[in-house]
């Protein structure tokens, strides 16, 4: 592999700049991350952090994010020091340890675990992307439990990878990386300006823009996007799946699909044909609410518009047929012959390795046991990319102890509390346990259910390798430590430390090594890649041309042999939403609105950044979405706060009208706590969105994904 462009920075030694400043060239984490940044450090503080002109993917530019990253890692409410519960749990006193007592403790209690119930009744957490994922992986190999998660595993991300792997043999992207800009772009239930990066940078899809791509944009309500297209499909919250089965059979009852290439290069496609035949865009109207004429429309603007790219986002996830319905959109452009062109929707070029995974320290034994893998098959057996355990499964193991008891949880950067769903039964779940340690970069309200609690790094004072785009990298660059607050540590130091006070026969290797081996064939070493600051190479095209597919059959497979064999439907199917106006209509008469949740905020990752105040300025109370007719219905007015309910409960949040959203649906910001109202609750039942939300079955059969988004509520002013 040659080695990428050639550095003008060199290292930070020869980077001292007159009057003691230093610059050293990372990445920004305030989010899943990639923006390429130069860190001024003055004697030892930082000073700014600006983009860097030189990162082939920012090219100069950073988000509001970003440039708050200062007041993030020097903010005087951090968690400092490592603590240890005093009272009661979930009683929020707390009094100061050393980190040798808390990790002590925490090896301790595996230990006392693993003894008692076996070591799968240890499970570990994380949130999603962090720069410590792998890591937190690798340390449950090591360990030997099966049982780790993230809300990422069946709600996010992962659907899509497991699709393009076993659909692509790889996770597609768009080109936004070559001389052709993409003619067409489909954006689908994702809003890649505001919720980048999660395949693409929200800058790299601004300047595609800007170049006069035909845009169509599939999402209930009118984004800043959404005003941009050439073709806005406001569909009814969930029924995505309908709405591709329906493009599909425009697509192939007019004959606008690559004939070539599906006959040379898919499997399946007869099949496709004869399921997607009942699905015309008539019957899709009644279903998707976007009118026939219209489905025709879009679905021949990007068959015949060269080269035509996905982006798709975590809205098709959100729902119990989530692996039909990513299906389904993703053969999209495979069937139009849009694969691997350039400006299409093409393979990455994978030039680093993945930190080495450990995955083969567990017993086939160990495999078996974890929480869910058995009917999630997808999502926790042998065909699963990273595969985890189910969290609503996980959690009634909490709660119940069955199918066996889950007794420790060690949880790294997740603030389950808020972000995963039902957050009433997460809360029983967590006071169920025997021992909860949470690691953070701030006490939050799942912190405060913990008996330890460790303080984290934020990214300034962390060594990482980022590869971006996320998945199919050609971008590796390396984000580093500049400084360290109080006691705070990385993550994957607490791995290994844990590691080796456990004795473990594996992960104690140093960070250092475990970068250079991912960076080998690069034939670049950790500290030579801080020197340059990344290593970049231009994407191939047409690379199956030499060696096929990386799928069972070397094709794009249309018709999933991957499913087939797992046992699932192998062509992507139509699922009305089980809590819908149509599946539930006696539920419909005391809740007749159909919620969404999520909708991300360019000011907040999550739950995160409620503290900042530059960020929390700009959008300072949770926002409820109303149009204005079923707002003068309900007697609201803009601003005022409104309950929102469903079967599980209610949460307040603030009204914005619009006319951007059905009066039919309303739409909740997700996320929220209030870090300045007093502990342990920190008002996180008052406009948490995850009080509406389902953690109960159905499931998505393959993937577990439980049910955030198309739920019934209603609507009342408060008084
Ligand atoms: N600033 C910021 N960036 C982020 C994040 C963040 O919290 N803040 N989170 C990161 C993470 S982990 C993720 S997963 C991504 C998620 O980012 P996205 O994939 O963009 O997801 P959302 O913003 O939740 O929703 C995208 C759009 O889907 C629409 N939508 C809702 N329901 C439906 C539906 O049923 N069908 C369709 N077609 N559309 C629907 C919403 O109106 C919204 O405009 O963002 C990542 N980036
Ligand atoms: N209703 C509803 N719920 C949702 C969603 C939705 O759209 N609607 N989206 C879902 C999705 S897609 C996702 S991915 C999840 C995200 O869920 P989470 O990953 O839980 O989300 P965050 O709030 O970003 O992060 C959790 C915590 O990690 C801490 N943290 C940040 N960086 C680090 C670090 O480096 N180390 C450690 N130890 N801690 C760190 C933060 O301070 C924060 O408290 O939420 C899901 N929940
Ligand atoms: S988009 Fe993400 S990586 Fe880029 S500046 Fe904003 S927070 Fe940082
Ligand atoms: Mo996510």
């Amino acid at each position: 592999m040659p080695r990428g462009v050639p550095s003008i920075y060199k290292g930070k030694s020869e980077m001292k700049r007159s009057k003691g400043t230093e610059i050293y060239k990372s990445a920004c984490r305030m989010c899943h991350g990639g923006c390429g940044v130069l860190v001024h450090v003055e004697n030892g503080k930082v000073i700014k952090v600006k983009g860097d002109p030189q990162s082939p993917l920012n090219k100069g530019k950073m988000c509001v994010k970003g440039l708050s990253s200062i007041e993030h890692l020097y903010h005087p409410n951090r968690l400092k020091y490592p603590l240890k519960r005093k009272g009661k749990r979930g009683e929020g006193k707390w009094a100061r340890i050393s980190w040798d007592e808390a990790l002590s403790v925490v090896t301790e209690k595996i230990e006392a675990v693993r003894d008692q119930y076996g070591i799968e009744s240890v499970a570990l957490g994380q949130g999603t992307g962090r720069h410590h994922r792998f890591h937190a992986i690798r340390f449950a190999n090591a360990l030997g439990t099966p049982n780790w998660c993230e809300p990422g595993t069946a709600q996010c991300f992962e659907p899509r990878v497991s699709t393009g792997m076993m659909t692509y043999g790889d996770m597609p992207i768009c080109d936004y990386y070559g001389d052709i800009n993409p003619a067409c772009l489909l954006v689908w239930g994702h809003n890649p300006v505001i919720s980048g990066p999660d395949g693409e940078l929200q800058f790299s899809v601004k300047d595609c823009l800007k170049k006069g791509t035909r845009l169509i944009v599939i999402d209930p309500r009118e984004t800043e996007m959404a005003r941009k297209a050439d073709l806005w499909l406001q569909i009814r919250p969930g029924t995505d799946d309908a709405l591709a089965l329906s493009m599909m059979h425009v697509i192939i009852n007019e004959n606008i699909y690559d004939a070539e290439f599906v006959k040379e290069w898919t499997t399946g496609f007869d099949a496709l044909a004869q399921r997607v035949r009942d699905y015309p865009p008539e019957w899709a109207e009644k279903i998707t609410w976007v009118p026939a004429e219209k489905i025709r429309e879009a679905a021949r603007m990007f068959a015949t518009t060269k080269p035509a790219t996905l982006e798709w986002g975590v809205a098709l996830e959100h729902t119990p047929n989530c692996m039909q319905t990513v299906r389904a959109v993703a053969l999209l452009p495979g069937i139009t012959g849009n694969i691997d062109i350039p400006g299409g929707w093409v393979m990455g070029m994978h030039i680093m390795r993945g930190a080495p995974g450990l995955r083969e320290n567990l017993t086939d034994e160990a495999h078996s046991r974890r929480l869910g893998a058995d009917t999630f098959r997808i999502l926790g057996g042998k065909d699963a990319g990273s595969p985890s355990a189910h969290i609503p499964t996980l959690m009634n193991a909490m709660r119940t102890g069955e199918p066996y008891p889950i007794k420790a949880f060690l949880i790294f950067g997740n603030n389950g509390l808020v972000s995963y769903g039902d957050s009433k039964k997460i809360y029983e779940s967590l006071m169920s346990l025997d021992f909860l340690s949470v690691m953070d970069i701030y006490m939050t309200p799942t912190a405060e259910l913990a008996d330890i609690v460790l303080p984290a790094a934020t990214w300034l004072e962390v060594d990482q390798i980022v590869s971006v785009p996320h998945v199919a990298s050609n971008v590796v660059m390396a984000q580093q430590k500049v400084t360290s607050m109080w006691e705070s540590r990385q993550d994957e130091e607490v791995f290994r430390e844990l590691a080796q006070r456990l004795k473990l026969e594996v992960g104690t290797e140093a960070l250092e090594d475990i970068f250079n081996s991912q960076l080998k064939p690069l034939d670049i070493t950790f500290e030579e890649l801080k020197e340059r600051g990344f290593v970049t190479v231009p994407i191939e095209y047409g690379k199956y041309e030499k060696k096929g597919f990386n799928t069972p059959s070397g094709k794009v497979e249309l018709y999933s042999s991957v499913m087939e064999r797992n046992g699932y439907d192998p062509l992507p199917n139509y699922q009305e939403p089980p809590e819908s106006p149509l599946s539930a209509p006696e539920l419909a008469k005391e809740y007749p609105l159909i919620l969404i949740t999520g909708g991300r905020s360019q000011y907040y990752f999550h739950s995160e950044f409620r503290q900042i105040e530059p960020l929390r300025k700009r959008d300072p109370d949770p926002i409820v979405e109303i149009n204005p007719e079923l707002a003068a219905r309900t007697q609201i007015e803009e601003g005022d706060w409104v309950w929102i309910e469903t079967v599980r409960g209610r949460i307040k949040q603030r009204a914005k009208l619009t006319k951007g959203i059905d009066p039919r649906v309303v739409n909740v910001q997700h996320g929220w706590w209030f870090p300045e109202e007093p502990g342990p609750e920190y008002g996180v039942w008052k406009s948490n969105a995850n009080v509406l939300t389902s953690i109960d079955p159905p499931y998505d059969p393959a993937m577990g994904t439980y049910q955030l988004r198309a739920l019934l509520c209603r609507i009342s002013r408060v008084a």
